[in-house]
This record gives C-alpha cells, sequence and structure tokens, in this order.
C-alpha cells in the first residue's frame, strides 16, 4: 500500500485495533449515552465535541481560528490553524497519538451513567465517539513539515496514517459524515442551530473567531457565512442579549465582574434593561446550564443581597421598608455568568445544573465586593437599578391588588356589583355603549347631564385632582384608585384579561388640555398598555379633545382646539367677537360638554394606537422616575400617543 506519497507511518496494530473496536463499539451501541440523543440535538452535538478540541487548543493560545464548513451530504468539515494533533508514536499504546485520540474511548464520557455528570473541561473526549458515529471520518494534520491523513468507517481504521504532502503550515481538519443509521430521525444540518451554539462559544471564549459557512449546494443558505470574533466577551455577550430583547440599557456600561480561587475562574457581565422580565443565562466550562445550578443561584442571591445591601446603607430606601425582593430587583436585569472549574458535576436528570458548591461560594464573593463597589461609584446608575426595583415593586404589588379585586368581584352567580361612583348607561349592547372616564366629580357631573343615557356611562376619577408634583403612578395604583376601572370595563386585568366580557365599545379618557390632564391620560394609558394591552390593541380606547376656546360672535358660537384656530378663526370672524377660554372641563355645563365633548356627531376624538409599544415602555420607564422634572416634561411632551384622527 506504501509509496513515496503514502508512507504508512506505523507498522500494523491489530491489537489496538480490537481495544479500539469493543470501546466504540459500546458507543455505536448505546449513543445516547454519549451523546445525549440521537435526535438532532445528538446530531448537531457531534459537531461542538469537534470543535471544542480547537477552542481548547485556541484557549491554550497556539490558534486564533476555526472554520466550520457544512458540506453536502450531511457532511461537517472543521479546520484549526493550531498545533496540529501530535502525530508521534505514543508510548502507551505504540500508535500515533491523533490514531488515540480518534479510536480509544476516553474515561468518563460527557453523557456516561451515574448521579453525575462528570466533565473536566478536559475535551479531546469527544473525538472517538464522533468516529464510532460517522459513516466516516477523516483527519488530516499539518505540523509545519507534513500532511497527515488517516480515514476511519465506523470507528474502524481503513487507512494508515499517511503523509500524503508536504507543508509549513500548521493545524488540524476532521471531515466526517454522521451514520444516518444511528441518526435515524434526521442528518440535516441546520445552520442556524450550529450558529447559535458556536455564537455562543465565541461570546465565552473572548477573541476566539470561529468561521461558519455553508457549502450545501441545495440549501437556501448556501455561502451564508458567520464570522464570529468577539474581543468583548460575555460584555458583548449581554449587549448582543440586549439588542435580542429590542430593549434599552438603564446604566452607562456593562458591569463586569471576575475572579478566581483555587483554580476555579467565575466571570460576570451584567446590565439592568427597560424590560421587565430579566435574562440570566450561566455556563460552566462553556457549557450552557439550562437549570442553572448554584453558580446562578449564588449570582441571583448576591445580586439581590447586595442592591439592598447598597440600598440601605447610603439610605437610598426608607429605613421602615422592607427589603426589595428578588424579583423585583431581578427585573430587567441581562446577565451571562460564566464559571470555569476543572471538576464540574452535574446534576443528573436534566444535565443542565451545575453542583459544585465551592463555584457558588467564589460567585458569591466576587459579587458581594465588586458589585457593591460599583453600586458606591457609579451613584447615578445605582439610583437608576434601586429606583426600577421600586417601581417594579409597586407595579407587582399593585397588579396584586388589582387581580384581587377582580376576582372577588366576579364570583359565580355573582352579578358583579359596579362601582359606586359609575353612572351606567341603559344600554347593555357591548358594540354600541361608550364608557367616559373623566378627571373630576363636577366635570362628572356635568357629564352625567349632558350626556346620551342610553349609550354613554360616565365615570369620574380622582375627585380632587392629584397633584403632579407628588402623584407617583405607584400611588394611584396602590390606592386602589383604578379598580372602578377594572370593575366597569368588566373585562378583568392581566392574565384573566377577557375582551369578550368587556362592557363597552368605546373607552374614552376625557381629561382637561393641561399638564394635570396629561398627566391622568398617561397613567391611564400606562395601565391600559401593562395590564389590559388588548384593550388597545384592539382599538377601543380614545382620547377626548375638548376644546379650548369658545369664539362668539352674535348667535354664531366655534370652539376651537388650539391657540393657532383660534387665532385664525378671530381673524375670520372680524370685529366684535367674543373669546370664551374654557378653563376646564369641571367649568363647562351639561349642555357645552354635550356639544363640544360628547355628542358623537361634533365631537373629535383621538383613537389610541399602539401599535409601537416601545413608546408606551419608553414612557411607562420614565413615569416610574423619582426626578419630577424629566418626568414632568416626558409627561407634557408625549402625553398622547395617539395618531389617527377618528370623529
Ligand atoms: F480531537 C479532534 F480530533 F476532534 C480535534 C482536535 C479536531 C479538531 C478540528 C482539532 C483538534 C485539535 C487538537 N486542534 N489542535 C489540537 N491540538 C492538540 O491536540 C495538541 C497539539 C500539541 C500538543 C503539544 O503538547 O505539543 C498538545 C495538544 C493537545
Amino acid at each position: 500500500m506504501s509509496n513515496e506519497m503514502n508512507l504508512p507511518v506505523t507498522e500494523n496494530y491489530d491489537e489496538s485495533s480490537i481495544q479500539v473496536l469493543e470501546g466504540l463499539e459500546a458507543v455505536r451501541k448505546r449513543p445516547g449515552m454519549y451523546i445525549g440523543s440521537t435526535g438532532e440535538r445528538g446530531l448537531h452535538h457531534l459537531v461542538y465535541e469537534i470543535v471544542d478540541n480547537s477552542i481548547d487548543e485556541a484557549l491554550a493560545g497556539y490558534c486564533d481560528k476555526i472554520e466550520v464548513d457544512i458540506l453536502d451530504d450531511g457532511i461537517i468539515k472543521v479546520t484549526d490553524n493550531g498545533r496540529g494533533i501530535p502525530v508521534g508514536i505514543n508510548p502507551q499504546k505504540g500508535i500515533p497519538t491523533v490514531t488515540v485520540v480518534f479510536t480509544i474511548l476516553h474515561a468518563g464520557g460527557k453523557f456516561g451513567g451515574g448521579g453525575y455528570k462528570v466533565s473536566g473541561g478536559l475535551h479531546g473526549v469527544g473525538a472517538s465517539v464522533v468516529n464510532a458515529l460517522s459513516n466516516w471520518l477523516e483527519v488530516e494534520v499539518k505540523d509545519g513539515k507534513h500532511i497527515y491523513k488517516q480515514r476511519y468507517e465506523k470507528g474502524n481504521i481503513v487507512t494508515d496514517l499517511e503523509i500524503i504532502g508536504d507543508t509549513n503550515e500548521t493545524g488540524t481538519t476532521v471531515t466526517f459524515k454522521p451514520d444516518p443509521s444511528i441518526f435515524t430521525d434526521t442528518t440535516t444540518y441546520d445552520y442556524d442551530i450550529l450558529l447559535n451554539r458556536l455564537r455562543e462559544q465565541a461570546f465565552l471564549n473572548a477573541g476566539i473567531r470561529i468561521v461558519l459557512t455553508d457549502k450545501r449546494t441545495e440549501s437556501e443558505t448556501l455561502d451564508k457565512q458567520d464570522d464570529l470574533c468577539f474581543e468583548g466577551g460575555i460584555k458583548s455577550y449581554v449587549e448582543y442579549l440586549l439588542g435580542g430583547m429590542k430593549k434599552e440599557s438603564l446604566i452607562n456600561d456593562v458591569i463586569y465582574l471576575s475572579g478566581s480561587k483555587n483554580e476555579e475562574t467565575a466571570e460576570i457581565a451584567l446590565l439592568w434593561s427597560t424590560a421587565y422580565d430579566n435574562k440570566i443565562l450561566s455556563f460552566a466550562n462553556t457549557l450552557h446550564t439550562i437549570d442553572g445550578g448554584t453558580h446562578e443561584q449564588a449570582f441571583r442571591q448576591t445580586v439581590t443581597r447586595v442592591v439592598n445591601k447598597y440600598a440601605h446603607d447610603f439610605k437610598k430606601l426608607k429605613e421602615s421598608t422592607d427589603n426589595l425582593k428578588g424579583d423585583d430587583i431581578m427585573e430587567g436585569l441581562v446577565a451571562v455568568v460564566s464559571v470555569k472549574l476543572s471538576d464540574a458535576q452535574f446534576e443528573s436528570q436534566t444535565k443542565a445544573k451545575l453542583g459544585n458548591t465551592s463555584v457558588g461560594q467564589l460567585v458569591r464573593d466576587i459579587v458581594n465586593d465588586q458589585l457593591y463597589k460599583f453600586l458606591e461609584e457609579n451613584p447615578n446608575d445605582s439610583k437608576i437599578v434601586i429606583d426600577k426595583a421600586i417601581a417594579a415593586s409597586n407595579a407587582r404589588e399593585a397588579a396584586q391588588k388589582a387581580r384581587e379585586a377582580s376576582r372577588n368581584k366576579s364570583g359565580i352567580g355573582n352579578k358583579t356589583r359596579m362601582p359606586e361612583k359609575l353612572t351606567d348607561c341603559i344600554s347593555n349592547d357591548p358594540t354600541k355603549t361608550e364608557i367616559y372616564i373623566v378627571e373630576g366629580d363636577s366635570a362628572g357631573g356635568s357629564a352625567v347631564e349632558g350626556r346620551n343615557a342610553t349609550y354613554q356611562a360616565i365615570l369620574p376619577l380622582w375627585g380632587k385632582m392629584l397633584n403632579v408634583e407628588k402623584a407617583r403612578e405607584d400611588k394611584v395604583y396602590g390606592n386602589d384608585k383604578l379598580t372602578p376601572v377594572i370593575t366597569a370595563l368588566g373585562a378583568g386585568i392581566g392574565e384573566n384579561f377577557d375582551i369578550e366580557k368587556l362592557r363597552y365599545d368605546k373607552i374614552v379618557i376625557m381629561a382637561d388640555a393641561d399638564v394635570d390632564g396629561s398627566h391622568i391620560r398617561t397613567l391611564l394609558l400606562t395601565f391600559f398598555f401593562r395590564y389590559m394591552p388588548q384593550l388597545i390593541e384592539t382599538g377601543h380606547v380614545y382620547l377626548a379633545q375638548p376644546p379650548l376656546y369658545r369664539i362668539s360672535k352674535g348667535k354664531q358660537h366655534f370652539d376651537v382646539f388650539t391657540d393657532e384656530e383660534k387665532a385664525a378663526k378671530v381673524e375670520e370672524l372680524g370685529a366684535g367677537v367674543d373669546v370664551q377660554r374654557y378653563k376646564g372641563l369641571g367649568e363647562m355645563d351639561p349642555e357645552q360638554l354635550w356639544e363640544t365633548t360628547l355628542d358623537p356627531e361634533r365631537r373629535t376624538f383621538l383613537r389610541v394606537n399602539m401599535e409601537d409599544a416601545a413608546l408606551a415602555d419608553e414612557t411607562f420607564t420614565i413615569l416610574m422616575g423619582e426626578e419630577v422634572e424629566p418626568r414632568r416634561k416626558f409627561i407634557e411632551d408625549n402625553a398622547i400617543y395617539a395618531t389617527d384622527l377618528d370623529i
């Protein structure tokens, strides 16, 4: 078989081959034990097992590029520019090390049985498993002098390790075709599945460059390529996650914490965002621990502890106030926790939960010291974080109260009792009825007298208007001020919201055209957005537009809505006009209110459009802030997020 170009590098090694066969035969018999499954996940897992070896080479500092090509026929090719797997004879086995790597099953298979899954972060374990489960596999090693090649089929050696050429480069290429008789579900690789995992690896191993290319001729993603390299590591990962959530960061820069002790290392990147949920990803030896474990639990607990401690130490919470709850502090948190340790122990059921307690302590120490220090040194960020947690806490309590209120009032066989302040309409045809939520009792009184009693219901809110300076949204929620709204609408709230039960076709917010009125509108819209978004999505919410001026000349009256309209009208009518400014809804008599704001023939409504939910998010976050001035300004600028005019 040998000639000038096909030099056998070893003599025959039948004995080793037999041993090999026995080991790898076990893998073929029970593949699930070694790669977790023989479905799509297992198929993709083969690639990770190979790539992990190149990543190790990169982490050792000898390789800066890893290419992964998806080829036709379910074939994968992985190339790195590392040192090349050693080709010299392994003294124990008497065969080349590269052959050992591919043909001898290494102890402690990652998915081996037993109560714990043990992985040393020592890769190279997987190459023989991939080999065993491949129809064929070829390895090429360049050692700076020669190109070596060996081929296997179903784990068996079919060619000796041969020199097939010369080179001055170094590196390793592995090409394999998974065995369809093992992967019976599918042998088709999914570009995005590979991309996601490789991207994750590129984030977790800062600076390593991984290039994924789809070279399948029949593929929709032919020539698709992603070049993944993140100098920022897990800091970049957190920014990437934030982008995926379509949210903004509330703090200046990603917070980065790290440390090590006794061969264990932990790295943490985090920020707080405008999101209402959180995203915390944890990894052990670059494996995603979906079910968390000691490292993630330590992170959550200690972040909660540190934020509370800082808030108390620096008097950001009233002394009487209880600690903020973990859930509230976690609101908007985006974080990546990555630990590396030599004897990672995973709990068996899911194999995705880290069990080592020592690394939990390491995370605790790091977060305690470094996050506290960050909060001390960045008071602006700290304030935002604490305000956000307080807002979350208030919103959670308000939602809870509102839920209880709506539940209590809708017991079976119990006709819901309507709020005392509601003056309902006669019709109960929910396609024709309207409810006006009116600012203040006096406007409410006029509206009741001026309305069409058949179709128009009136609900006055906030008998005496709250001072915009002082009225925190949470106060409004917390004082059950919105309970009458929930009850009157009759459709419930939050998860229990049922638009079928809505008692009115139009929900009309009627408030003055001043700052307090804007405040009310924004409060109500924010409330609807958070607790009854379907109401807005389905276009049931309107803003009444009461006029600003009444311009009279003789027996003619004109109501105008803006200063520009007023000026135009005054000029049009010429001498002898009388301009009356409506000071507020409260000062209109019932007839004026009917003519200008209630009469379907004459009124002007804005229909609230919540397509742009992001805007509402933003509004809400700013509204939740402690600072009065920016909040007030924002309210004035953005009080109305309604777009289309509706008569
Ligand atoms: F394991 C494998 F076959 F799956 C595989 C290993 C697949 C691929 C694509 C690459 C590799 C690999 C292994 N890339 N680089 C290395 N490096 C070594 O194996 C190596 C080289 C030199 C030395 C040394 O001490 O000189 C040590 C090692 C582990």
